[in-house]
């Protein structure tokens, strides 16, 4: 493996506008805040999400789907897709529901004034409590619930940021990059695969807000090839990842969420604004 770099750090970084090439490079900033006044579109309902059918976003509808097939009315939801290839997360309007410019983000306009909520695990958490569902009361089991859930949310980056980029979209290849995400990817399946092995969901035997959380990344890694790497990670071997994964992809809800806020991929599964349960069909 190669040890050292022609590449020497300056004394002080300069931003050089899309710095290094890669997918994603033109929308990456050293800066904070928006670069352009653009207000958002409200819906009907109280609950309005700002959002795109990623990983992060999908937790968000997957619950949003959760809470109604619950019977929880007051969680109709309006989403509007925020196209963040083209730096729809810079606009003014979606800067002031989420300063840290990321989807997904939440507006509760039930609230005088509106409640913003923003990063994915902040909003699963905030409509847990509002419909009291899909997270436990009792403070023991809460606390194993909220630990998987900030878990997931600390992770994912490590499987996304780290290993995504450098194996699926860096512009070159760096073996160290990929040895050093690789395995702390494997290390995380592995992780889960174990907890699993004798528990049907994270937290036991109720699915609650660190299985939505933590299904559309790394079940989603194990079922559907992300980031093409399943045969390099060897998904295949995390099985009791796999038996979780399947059980919770098949659900009604599960499946609605995935397809709000898609922009890509097959027209038929596409539907890049959802205001109503008739909007599926
Ligand atoms: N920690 C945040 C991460 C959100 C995030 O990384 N969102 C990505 C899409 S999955 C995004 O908006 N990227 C646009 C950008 O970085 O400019 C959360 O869990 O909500």
């Amino acid at each position: 493996m190669p040890t050292s770099s022609s590449y020497v750090p300056p004394k002080v970084w300069k931003w050089e506008s899309a710095s290094g090439g890669g997918r994603w490079a033109k929308i990456n900033r050293p800066i904070a805040g928006a670069t352009h006044e653009k207000a958002l579109p409200v819906g009907r309902h109280p609950l309005q999400l700002y959002s795109l059918a990623t990983p992060n976003g999908v937790k968000v509808t997957i619950m949003l789907e959760e809470l109604l097939a619950l019977g929880k009315r007051g969680a109709e939801y309006d989403a509007f897709p925020i196209e963040i290839g083209d730096g729809e997360q810079f606009g003014s309007g979606f800067v002031a529901v989420n300063p840290n410019s990321k989807i997904p983000a939440l507006l509760d306009r039930s609230a005088t004034p509106p409640t913003r909520v923003f990063e994915s695990g902040a909003i699963l958490l905030y409509l847990a409590e509002k419909f009291d569902a899909f997270v436990p009361r009792a403070l023991s089991a809460r606390a194993e619930c909220l630990s998987w859930l900030f878990w997931q949310v600390g992770s994912a980056p490590y499987l996304g940021g780290g290993f995504g980029h450098f194996y699926a979209y860096a512009p070159e290849k760096f073996e160290y990059a990929i040895n050093r995400f690789a395995m702390e990817v494997k290390r995380q399946l592995d992780l889960l695969d174990k907890h699993l092995a004798n528990r049907r969901y994270l937290c036991g035997d109720e699915y609650n807000i660190a299985d939505i959380a933590t299904y559309p990344w790394y079940g989603d890694m194990v079922l559907n090839n992300g980031y093409d790497a399943a045969d390099f990670l060897d998904v295949a071997s995390y099985k009791n990842v796999i038996r979780w994964a399947t059980e919770i992809e098949a659900r009604p809800a599960v499946e609605r969420g995935r397809r709000v806020n898609m922009t890509w991929g097959p027209e038929a599964l596409q539907l890049p604004e959802r205001h109503d349960a008739s909007d599926f069909d």
